[in-house]
């Protein structure tokens, strides 16, 4: 039984929609966006407003579907990005990391074909170091330190690289990186965007 206060139940009360706040999908940002090359800001503290924007994030990034998604990819400059590599036969396994920091990398590196929700259907090797130590704050703010190697390890580094502005395409020859700027950037002044 729900007491009631003058009338109405209490949880009608304004703020009471914290509590079914439901997660939303947001819009990713394409190139060439600018927000996708700024540099994000620390995250001060991971309050409910973070723990907000981390939800939005998965919702945004299964949806997409994608395997990670950067915060400054919804136009968000805060460094935090979430990631799920778990084969889509298995359960989901969200992770968010907060204030990320690589702080040791492997000399041996692989490639992998990467593709990114910020450029569509455009997928290129890069080559990064194979083995990665990423120091973080979960999504309820505990100091983490993770060893990740694998598709893990290149989409952390990945996301990471958001986080300051970098997009995978600036690992290519400026001849492939030029060539799919235009093209996006022909698609933008298309759609009105530019
Ligand atoms: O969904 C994504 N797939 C992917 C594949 C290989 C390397 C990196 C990625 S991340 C990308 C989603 C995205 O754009 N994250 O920023
Ligand atoms: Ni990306």
């Amino acid at each position: 039984m729900s007491p009631v206060v003058g009338g109405r139940s209490r949880i009608d009360r304004p703020f009471a929609i914290a509590y079914v706040r439901r997660m939303t999908k947001r819009t990713i940002l394409t190139i060439p966006d600018s927000q996708l090359r700024e540099v994000c800001a620390p995250v001060q503290t991971v309050d409910d407003g973070i723990r907000a924007l981390a939800d939005d994030m998965l919702e945004t990034m299964y949806d997409a579907p994608g395997i990670g998604l950067a915060a400054s990819q919804v136009g968000e400059l805060k460094r935090l990005f979430v990631l799920d590599v778990a084969p889509e036969d298995a359960p989901r396994n969200p992770l968010v990391f907060i204030n990320p920091k690589i702080v040791w990398s492997s000399e041996e590196t692989s490639v992998y074909q990467e593709g990114c929700l910020s450029i569509p259907e455009y997928y290129e090797d890069v080559e990064r170091p194979a083995v990665v130590k990423v120091q973080f704050q979960n999504r309820d703010g505990e100091d983490q330190e993770l060893e990740a190697n694998g598709l893990l390890a290149t989409c952390i580094q990945h996301e990471l690289d958001h986080l300051n502005g970098t997009l995978f395409i600036d690992y290519l020859s400026k001849l492939k990186r030029d060539r799919v700027l235009k093209k996006f950037t022909k698609q933008a002044k298309l759609a009105g965007k530019i």
